[in-house]
């Protein structure tokens, strides 16, 4: 067979670079960065060439299963069942579950690759359309939900996000992000080592804070260390130093901001000398860098999982776009914009809404109709009305991705029913009673219907399958659409006709600001895209506002009333000080992604990467060595890991990565079993939460360490 070159997006992290990817027949014979992308231009990284791995797996499961119950004393075993028989059973026992004890009796989870896969996201309606549950939960909630809820505060949309302009910026201020590991988040940004090293080249600055010398922080002009948790204070500072010297300045956003007084007010004794003690940062630093980011041409304040993931995540994410505001820094060239991405999201989707509902045990805070992740399990072990009795977990791997993770594994067996769309039997699917995988990645087409609107750059790309999907298989999307079809069957209602994914995507551009219908002379169609399979350039981010904006009355409200709110609860725990213990913080590699990419030789190959890195001064204060195993344990649990001597993380901070933990009986993970690893979630707490937002605080734990 001759050799074909396919044009295929990655969609394993947000930077969605292109690929070229050449086969022959079945086999996969390279994967190389396609310099054609407008986007990407030719960048990839290690994980890229890993697609294989996950297409070839021999784990990766082809066949439904279902479990098979050991007689007592004897183990369960897995059964290959038919398509037909998996998605009967599923219906059938859903339908049964909420026909009996209530809708809310079924509990969701969604996790992250629902968002790389976009038939995924426009198909789970199918079968959700039929049962509207309160108990609904995703990744969502341990990771980015303070930037939707700050979006949603200033803006008036979940999905407007400010967008770091960095290719024409003057000034970066990142805190709590390290993109040159994770390839950039909320921030779709291909190659930022190459786009960092221009900033600075061209005399720009990158300061950046974070309790660790990252690998990012290894490349910035300056790298300010920071107690974990107290970036709040010291954004805070930032803008009281605006006001107090005189520095607001909103320019072209003054005729719709509003609030200022307000703010200035509220923030007044959050000073540089408040923050300093806390933060470990210099009031004169704090002051210097008001003053430096003030007067930049152009700046941008980024932040991202570092502050999201912490005790006060929301009002971090709101204070960095207050900055962006005050500064004038908001929807300028090099500062921070919005896209306009050619099936738009924000015009096409709700814009969210917060608080309508609480969950039952915990009385949490909903968002966009879903629950805050950390009190899933409580929810599956209280019994009561509304208690969830069955789950669905769609892309998801909440025992190692949620904090407390060992209490949610034991809860999922008190479960009368789970299913899992997922193609690994796992440390989360090894409770399911059935198992649906879908076809692998490359057995179907692809479109970024969420990440063209985090994107650095206007573009748009649809990429065909690589292959043939294989007989008897079903795509994510197949498998909602037969499974919403059969639950309307058994609810008698009537069915309805299912739209492929590109279909859905071909209607979105032909309505999208590119359109012949918009007026553009783009005239984008699913058809021409397919034409240009490096994908089309749309151009750079460009001012839009107040049009873009989707408040009721087109102007930004900055005097955020739950916002201000949630300063009394800041000042009281700083006032109260510090209780001095270890602070627990994460870290990702660019070799790794989150808990499912631990079974490909190529990625784990090498030095054992969950080690808990540690300051030699908090060693030496335990009688710890490089290479000692030590017990990290907290309020919620512990685990035994090998600790590693690192000078660039702060005294009485240490950090290990998430994501492992893959030493558990019944899982079917070959090689990730023999990188296992332990679960940092194992560790943090489920009742260490943004109280604000409901997100999980993974970040800043309280923790002690001893040798093992
Ligand atoms: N302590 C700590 N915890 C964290 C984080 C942290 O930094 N520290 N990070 C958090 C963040 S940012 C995130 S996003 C979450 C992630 O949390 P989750 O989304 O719950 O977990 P993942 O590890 O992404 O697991 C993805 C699952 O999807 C499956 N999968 C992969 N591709 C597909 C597909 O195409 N279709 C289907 N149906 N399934 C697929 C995989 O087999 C795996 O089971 O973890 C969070 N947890
Ligand atoms: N290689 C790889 N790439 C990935 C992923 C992966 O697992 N591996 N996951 C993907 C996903 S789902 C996401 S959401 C993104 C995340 O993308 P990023 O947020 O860029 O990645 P992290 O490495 O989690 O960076 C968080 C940083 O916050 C710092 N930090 C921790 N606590 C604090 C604090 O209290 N204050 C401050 N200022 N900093 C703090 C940590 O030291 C760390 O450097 O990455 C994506 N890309
Ligand atoms: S940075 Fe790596 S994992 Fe992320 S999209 Fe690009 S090639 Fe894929
Ligand atoms: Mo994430």
């Amino acid at each position: 067979m001759p050799t074909t070159v396919h044009h295929r997006a990655c969609h394993l992290c947000e930077a969605i670079c292109g690929l070229r990817i050449e086969t022959d027949g079945e086999r996969i014979l390279s994967i190389k960065g396609d310099p054609d992308d407008p986007l990407s231009r030719g960048h990839i990284c290690p994980k890229a060439v890993a697609l294989q791995d996950i297409h070839n797996d021999p784990d990766r499961l082809r066949r439904p299963l279902a479990r098979v119950r050991g007689a007592p004393g004897e183990a369960d075993t897995w059964q290959d069942i038919s398509w037909e028989q998996a998605l009967n059973t599923t219906a059938q026992r859903l339908v049964d579950i909420v026909q009996r004890d209530g809708v809310d009796a079924l509990g969701v989870y969604l996790g992250n690759p629902t968002v790389h896969n976009y038939g995924m996201m426009t198909h789970q309606k199918n079968l959700f359309r039929h049962f509207h549950t309160r108990n609904r939960f995703s990744a969502t909630s341990v990771d980015q939900l303070p930037h939707h809820l700050t979006s949603l505060w200033l803006f008036g949309h979940k999905s407007l996000f400010p967008i770091p302009d960095i290719d024409r910026s003057e000034y970066f201020l990142m805190l709590g992000a390290n993109p040159i590991a994770s390839n950039g988040s909320i921030w779709t940004v291909p190659d930022v080592r190459k786009r960092i090293k221009a900033l600075r080249k061209r005399g720009g600055k990158l300061v950046v804070v974070d309790p660790r010398l990252t690998e990012t922080a290894e490349l910035a002009s300056e790298h300010l260390y920071i107690r974990p948790g107290s970036d709040a204070l010291f954004l805070l500072a930032l803008i009281n130093t605006l006001f107090a010297e005189g520095r607001v300045a909103p320019r072209h956003l003054e005729a719709f901001v509003s609030g200022l007084p307000e703010l200035e007010a509220a923030l007044l004794d959050f000073t540089p000398e408040f923050a300093a003690p806390h933060c470990g940062i210099a009031a004169d630093t704090i002051r210097r860098i008001a003053q430096e980011f003030a007067q930049a041409g152009a700046a941008i304040c980024y932040g991202r999982m570092g502050v999201s993931t912490q005790r006060y995540g929301a009002l971090c994410q709101w204070a960095i776009q207050v900055l962006n505001i005050l500064t004038g820094n908001l929807d300028r060239e090099g500062g921070s914009l919005f896209t306009l991405p050619a099936v738009d999201q924000v015009s096409n989707i709700g814009p969210g809404g917060f608080a309508r509902h609480h969950s039952r045990v915990r009385q949490l805070p909903e968002f966009d109709r879903e629950l805050p992740a950390s009190t899933m399990a409580e929810e599956i072990t209280t019994p009561g009305e509304g208690q969830v009795r069955a789950l669905f977990v769609g892309a998801g791997n909440p025992v190692l991705s949620t904090p407390n993770g060992r209490q949610l594994d034991a809860a999922l067996e008190q479960l009368e029913f789970m299913v899992c769309l997922d193609p690994y039997l796992n440390e989360t699917t090894r409770h399911a009673d059935i198992i649906l995988p879908p076809t692998s990645p490359l057995e179907h087409d692809h479109y970024d219907l969420a990440f063209h609107i985090n994107a650095v750059r206007n573009t748009a790309r649809h990429n065909e399958a690589v292959f043939d999907k294989p007989e008897g298989s079903l795509h994510d999307w197949e498998i909602f659409a037969e499974l919403g079809n059969r639950v309307a069957e058994l609810l008698g209602q009537p069915v309805q006709p299912v739209l492929a994914p590109h279909d859905i995507i071909d209607m979105g551009l032909q309505m999208g600001p590119y359109s012949e219908r918009a007026g553009s002379a783009q005239a984008l169609t699913l058809a021409k895209l397919r034409a240009h399979p490096s994908g089309i350039d749309l151009g750079p981010l460009q001012p839009q506002l107040p049009d873009r904006l989707q408040t009721p009355d087109k102007a930004i409200h900055c005097a955020t009333p739950a916002a201000l709110a949630d300063l009394q609860r800041l000042r009281a725990e700083f006032t109260a000080g510090d209780s001095g213990a270890l602070r627990l913080i994460g870290r990702r590699h660019v070799r790794s992604n989150n808990s499912w990419m631990h079974n490909y030789h190529r990625l784990v190959k090498g030095r054992e990467r969950c080690t808990l890195l540690m300051h030699p001064q908090d060693m030496a204060q335990r009688g710890i060595n490089d290479g000692d195993r030590v017990q990290l344990s907290s309020r919620a649990g512990s685990v035994t890991v090998p600790a590693e001597t690192c000078s660039g993380v702060m005294p009485g901070v240490v950090s290990l990565p998430h994501g492992y933990g893959h030493n558990r009986v019944g899982i079917r993970l070959q090689t990730a079993a023999q990188h296992a690893g332990a679960s940092c979630n194992d560790v943090t707490d489920d009742l260490a939460l943004d109280a604000l937002s409901g997100n999980a605080a993974v970040n800043g734990v309280e923790v002690e360490v001893a040798l093992a």
